[in-house]
This record gives C-alpha cells, sequence and structure tokens, in this order.
C-alpha cells in the first residue's frame, strides 16, 4: 500500500456474515441510461464493489428479479421512477440524492437515486463510503444534499511545476504533456467527487497571464474534458494586468472600453473552447499583484469588469480579500478595504475570504469580514495544505480548527449568524457562496506526502458539503476508510487526529502567540522553522511583556470590527477567550491566567508539555504495528521521528527566546536555565535558529 488510493480504497470486508449481505444486496448493479456522469458513478460502484465484495460486479440495464443495486434518475431508469418518488428528488436539486432501501413484490432494492446524473454520482460514492465503513444498509434511508453550491479546490501551482506552499513533490499538472492526459487526471478527478468537491482551480493565485491564451487553452480544454466527468468545473486564476501582457493594450484599467473589450472576447474565447468553464479566480492588489486600485479605482470595479464578461456564460469571478500591501494595517485591510464596497460586486462575482484575518496561522479569530457584507456574495477560504501548520512533516489536522471557525457567531445578523451559516447563505441571500481549499496535492504518489495529511483533504472536502459534520465523525470515518476497521486502528488513528492541532498550538504558539515561522526564503523551509527574532512585528515580544495589542482603548482597534458582545470581550482581559489572549492584547510576562499561571510559565508549560505528547503520539502509532500494512506503517513512523525533532526544535527555540527576553526562570521544572552568551544585538538580528541562548537542564544535558 503506498497511499495512492486515498480513502477509495475498496479492500474487501472481512467478515463474512457481513460480507454475504453485502454480497446479497449489492452484488448485482443495475444502471439504465443516463449521461457521462451516471457512467463515472456506475463504474466507480463497479470498481468499489468488485474489490469490496471480492467478486465481479458489472453495471446492467435490465432489472433482476432478485435484490439488486439500482442507481440513476427517474428521468433515465424506469427502475428508479417505480422505486422512488420523482417529487422527493426534485426537491433535492442537481447535486441532492436519496440513498433508500425499497422492497417490491418482496425484492430488495437498495437505491441510489437523483434528479440529476451528478446527484447519481454524489449518492455512488456515499454509498460506498457506507460499505467502506461497514454499515448496515437494511434499512438505509438518507437524503443529502450539499450545503453551498461552491465547493472547490484550489491549487496554487505553477506552470514549471513548482507548487507555492506545496509539500508533496512537484505539480501533477503536466504543462509539457497536457493536453496528453494520463490517469492520474481521472484518478484526481475521481478524489474530488468523493468529497462533493465540484470545482478546481488549477492554477496559483500569483499567476502570470499565460493561461487565458494557447498554448494553454487547449491543455485546460483537455483537462476540463477530464474533470467533467466526474461534475467538477475547472476554473483558472486570471492575472488582472492581462489584457496588457497578452492583449498588448497599454491599460488593464476597468473602465477604459478596449479592457472591457479584451475581456469580453477572452471569455468569448475560452467559453468557446471550454463550454462550462466555471470562471476566475483573481487576487489583485495585494504583495504586488495588479488590479483596479493601480488605475483608482475599487476592487468591485476590477470584480465586475470580469464578472460581466463571463455573465452571459453562466461564469463566476471568485475574487479574493486577502489583500495586503502593508504589514501595518495587515489585520484590518481587507475590512477596510471591502465593506464600504457592500452591495457594489456583481452577483455573479463572490468575495473569497480566508478563515482569519492574518494568513492561515495555527490559531486566529474568525476573519471579521464574515457577516459584514450582507449584500455581496462571499465565500470562505481554508487552508488544507500545510504552510504554517508543519507542512507535511507535523501531523495537524485542521478540521477542529475550521469547525471553530465555521462555529463562530458573527452576531452580525442577531444570534446564530455563525459563519458556516453565513458562507452557506442562510443569514444572508447570496446568490453564490460556499468553500475553497487551498489544497495539498502534489506528483507525490500518495498524493500529500505525508499518509495522514490526506485526512484535511478529505475533512475539508466533507465539510464543504455539510459544515455540521463533527470533527470526531469526520476523522473516524476517513481513518475507517483509509486504515480499515479495526477498531483499535480507528480509535487511535483518530485520536491521533483529534489531538494534534491543538499539540502542535502547545509546542509552537500558545495563547495565540501567532506567526513564529521563518519567513520564507525561496527554500520548502518557509514558514516551518522557529524564528521569533524575524516575526517581532507580529508577536511583539520585548522585555516587559508579549502579545499584539489590538483593542480600540490601546491598540491598533481591530476588535471594533466584530460584532459588539465579541468586541467587548475581545477588548477585556478577563473576557478574552484565552487561546487568543496574546492575538490582542499584550500583556505582562506575569499577567495571571486563569489556571493561576502567569502567561510565561503557561508558556514554559505549553511547550514542553506539547512536545512530550509528540513522543506519545508515535508511541500510540507504535502500537499499530503488524494492525497497518508495513509501508504505510513505517512512512508514518519516520514521520513522528521527524516530528518529534521539530516540536524538540520549536520547543527549545521558543522557551529559551522568551527566557531571554522575560528573564524569568520555569518555576515548574526547576531546571537550571542556563544564559549562554546573551547577546541582546544577536538576539534580534539572529540568524534563523541560531539564538544565542541555549536551555539545559539540571544535569547540564540539552533538553
Ligand atoms: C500566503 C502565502 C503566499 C500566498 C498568499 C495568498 O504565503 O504564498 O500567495 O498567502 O494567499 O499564505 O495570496
Amino acid at each position: 500500500e503506498d497511499g495512492y488510493d486515498l480513502w477509495l480504497r475498496y479492500r474487501r470486508v472481512e467478515d463474512p456474515g457481513q460480507l454475504k449481505r453485502y454480497r446479497a444486496a449489492l452484488g448485482t448493479l443495475v444502471r439504465q441510461g443516463g449521461g457521462p456522469l451516471q457512467r463515472s458513478a456506475a463504474d466507480e460502484l463497479a470498481r468499489g464493489l468488485t474489490g469490496l465484495l471480492g467478486t465481479r460486479v458489472r453495471p446492467r440495464a435490465d432489472a433482476p428479479s432478485h435484490a439488486a443495486l439500482v442507481v440513476g434518475t427517474p428521468a433515465s431508469s424506469p427502475l428508479v421512477r417505480e422505486l422512488v418518488p420523482a417529487a422527493d428528488l426534485a426537491e433535492l436539486g442537481d447535486e441532492g440524492y436519496i440513498v433508500r432501501r425499497v422492497t417490491r413484490r418482496g425484492v430488495d432494492f437498495t437505491v441510489v437515486a437523483a434528479h440529476a446524473d451528478r446527484g447519481v454520482l454524489y449518492g455512488a460514492f456515499h454509498l460506498l463510503r457506507l460499505v467502506q465503513t461497514r454499515q448496515p444498509l437494511e434499512r438505509v434511508d438518507l437524503t443529502e444534499r450539499p450545503a453551498a453550491p461552491l465547493r472547490v479546490a484550489d491549487h496554487w501551482d505553477n506552470k514549471d511545476g513548482s507548487i507555492e506552499r506545496g509539500y508533496a513533490g512537484l505539480s501533477f499538472f503536466d504543462w509539457e504533456e497536457l493536453p496528453r492526459l494520463d490517469d492520474r487526471y481521472t484518478d484526481y478527478a475521481r478524489v474530488l467527487a468523493s468529497l462533493g468537491i465540484n470545482g478546481a482551480v488549477i492554477n496559483n493565485v500569483n499567476t502570470p497571464a499565460d493561461y487565458l491564451a494557447e498554448p494553454f487553452l487547449t491543455k485546460l480544454a483537455a483537462l476540463a474534458g477530464v474533470l467533467r466527468r466526474y461534475g467538477v468545473a475547472l476554473y483558472v486564476t486570471a492575472n488582472f494586468a492581462a489584457p496588457i501582457d497578452l492583449g498588448g493594450l497599454d491599460t488593464a484599467d476597468p473602465f477604459d472600453p478596449e479592457v472591457r473589450t479584451w475581456w469580453t472576447r477572452k471569455a468569448e474565447e475560452i467559453y468557446g473552447r471550454i463550454e462550462d468553464f466555471g470562471g476566475f479566480l483573481v487576487k489583485a492588489n495585494s504583495e504586488g499583484r495588479p488590479g483596479p486600485l493601480d488605475y483608482g479605482r475599487t476592487h468591485a470595479d476590477g470584480a465586475n469588469l470580469l464578472a460581466g464578461a463571463l455573465r452571459p456564460y453562466g461564469g463566476i469571478v471568485m475574487w479574493r480579500a486577502f489583500v495586503h500591501d502593508t504589514d501595518a494595517k495587515w489585520d484590518r485591510q481587507a475590512y477596510l478595504d471591502f465593506t464600504p464596497l457592500d452591495g457594489k460586486f456583481a452577483d455573479n462575482a463572490i468575495v473569497q475570504i480566508k478563515n482569519g484575518p492574518i494568513d492561515f496561522q495555527v490559531r486566529e479569530p474568525a476573519h471579521p469580514l464574515f457577516g459584514s457584507l450582507p449584500r455581496t456574495n462571499s465565500m470562505i477560504e481554508l487552508q488544507v495544505t500545510q504552510e504554517y501548520t508543519g507542512h507535511a512533516t507535523h501531523l495537524c489536522y485542521l478540521v477542529p480548527q475550521w469547525k471553530e471557525v465555521l462555529d463562530f457567531d458573527t452576531l452580525k445578523a442577531g444570534e446564530g449568524s455563525t459563519v458556516a451559516r453565513v458562507v452557506t447563505g442562510r443569514v444572508h441571500s447570496y446568490a453564490h457562496f460556499g468553500f475553497a481549499g487551498v489544497m495539498n496535492f502534489g506528483d507525490a504518489r500518495n498524493w500529500t506526502g505525508s499518509h495522514l495529511a490526506a485526512a484535511n483533504t478529505h475533512g475539508y472536502g466533507r465539510l464543504s458539503w455539510n459544515p455540521d459534520l463533527s470533527a470526531q465523525d469526520l476523522a473516524t470515518e476517513w481513518t475507517r476508510m483509509t486504515f480499515g476497521n479495526d477498531p483499535h486502528v480507528v480509535e487511535t488513528v483518530s485520536a491521533l487526529l483529534l489531538g494534534s492541532w491543538h499539540t502542535y498550538e502547545d509546542y509552537t504558539s500558545p495563547l495565540g502567540t501567532g506567526y513564529l515561522t521563518h519567513p520564507p526564503d525561496g527554500s520548502v523551509t518557509g514558514h516551518f522553522d522557529p524564528s521569533p527574532t524575524t516575526t517581532t512585528q507580529f508577536h511583539k515580544s520585548d522585555r516587559e511583556g508579549i502579545g499584539y495589542d489590538r483593542t480600540a482603548a490601546t491598540g491598533d482597534g481591530f476588535t471594533e470590527l466584530y460584532a459588539p458582545a465579541t468586541r467587548d470581550a475581545y477588548e477585556s482581559l478577563e473576557n478574552c477567550p484565552e487561546e487568543l489572549l496574546l492575538f490582542l492584547h499584550h500583556v505582562p510576562y506575569t499577567q495571571r491566567l486563569a489556571s493561576g499561571k502567569t502567561v510565561i510559565q503557561h508558556i514554559y508549560d505549553t511547550h514542553f508539555s506539547g512536545a512530550a505528547r509528540v513522543a506519545d503520539m508515535r508511541t500510540e502509532w507504535e502500537g499499530l504495528r503488524r494492525r497497518v500494512d508495513l509501508r504505510r506503517f513505517t512512512d508514518v513512523h519516520r514521520q513522528f521521528g521527524e516530528q518529534l525533532t521539530g516540536a524538540a526544535q520549536w520547543r527549545d527555540t521558543l522557551v529559551a527566546y522568551w527566557f531571554d527576553l522575560s528573564r524569568i526562570r520555569d518555576e515548574r521544572r526547576g531546571w537550571l536555565q542556563a544564559i549562554v552568551a546573551p547577546a541582546d544585538t544577536a538576539l534580534l538580528g539572529g540568524e534563523r535558529n541560531e539564538l544565542p541562548v541555549q536551555v539545559v537542564n539540571a544535569t547540564g544535558a540539552g533538553l
């Protein structure tokens, strides 16, 4: 097992009784008509059930007189028409489905039925999931429809094959070889569809304009053809200066008629090649990217230009709210730039908002824009790739983090206006809304570089379908599908996943200390290793205290961007959630926490306990030897070893750093904390990981 199958592993059911029941119910597969998506559904069922049941399953069209699995739509299948009322299905839209056991004339039918072919495809994957996780089907009766229409996978892949913030090798979009296709594209599309993901942006947000012209259009068309069979629309990131770079114009001003014409023709050209093209994602006027502000126009003007060009074809523009050109107001800039534009964006433009105001840190409050744009379509952008959360080395299951953000009550439209409800269009009447996830896929054989990191990919997709799913259920589901149903494995791996984010937070950045990773320097270690000396503008540690004062009273006023009750809580030291304390306040090291501990002692303790837990994690994993296949067991074991080294490095760097600044001893451990060659100047300008301090224990051994 090399991990290539991800959670689409269809290994034979072990329990003989269960196998017999599944075989009886699902051994015959009936599909009557339908288009390419239904064919994909039937192909997947044939493949999956052949594996799971250990017997050849092939789709047939005639109705059998014995138990069978029936898939289809009422429009294409007389049998489906007979078994499930068409009205029940019509209510579910084009993506919803029903999986139901129906007995007719004494024959048991397991039915996967939908109003449209796309729903059949999603239902097929659901049925497979039920068998993979060994659910009984005797009384199955479930109805599903996605919470949001946009469930998108964003790739930050470059045309030279590199991936910005990618930790799983190079890009598998091979622009040299395309339009020649290989099986990996189909498997990619299957993987997305298995989660209900229905859109893919295949290039980096920092993109040249090239993708909008030949030879890319031909290549994109080929790719779109594969994705289409799995219900995934192809999108590209557009460079706002494309009219200049590709069109030879001397401006990209959204109000310039030639610019407008250029985009109109461009859209016509793209749709001439890819009729179901999804649209554009745009990063504009952020980190040096071109945009409408270059011409004195607004983000809405820019978005509307592209939206207008795409509108005749039903395309959309996802316009990113990650805008910052100065570190000074990084936390507030998106809010300040976008809220005055509320109501000014076209109805086929959507503002895409990162989960938090900074940049995918281990811990941030929910972005204050959620709920603040009642008249502007909004979607959330989550980061599946672990840019600041340990790359493919540290286990950091992000679903609990995403859940906290999604469950955050913005209170902006009264109680219950949670982020999840905002981005699923239940708070404001948005025309388009949903989810984008920055992917962690590369050309590594196992897709994500780390076997366990695929749990984040799975979790993202499943949450974008249904944000109410619990982290516990998702962790368990992924584990069962990925490593099998041995209860000990399921329990151990789910627990490892579920505890991992807090553990990572503890040994890297407790209490919301925030951005502590080394800035990118072109190497893959950017945003990975600890480097507190280079990020002081974010954590604001000094000799007196620690934390970023974002209060209205004495700080930058970021707290003002939240609803009054939240603002009040964030503003006060007593009511501020402790995990955000240092994100919002600058406090003395001796500030007491609810536990009675001082902030500095808490910081010491969590760095030590967090790093210690990584050793426990590895021991837990060792308990799975022989319960997990050797190759994946060994790969993960090696990864835990690397994580252990990394965690120790974080602990020692940070404990030493804050000891040196605060000069307050760790009262708990009673170790001698010796400062070797303290040199403030060197400390402030210090090289990465080369702090002039060392922590040693009483015996003198380095920790
Ligand atoms: C940051 C990444 C950078 C991205 C940027 C963005 O470090 O590579 O280009 O976000 O989202 O997290 O645009």
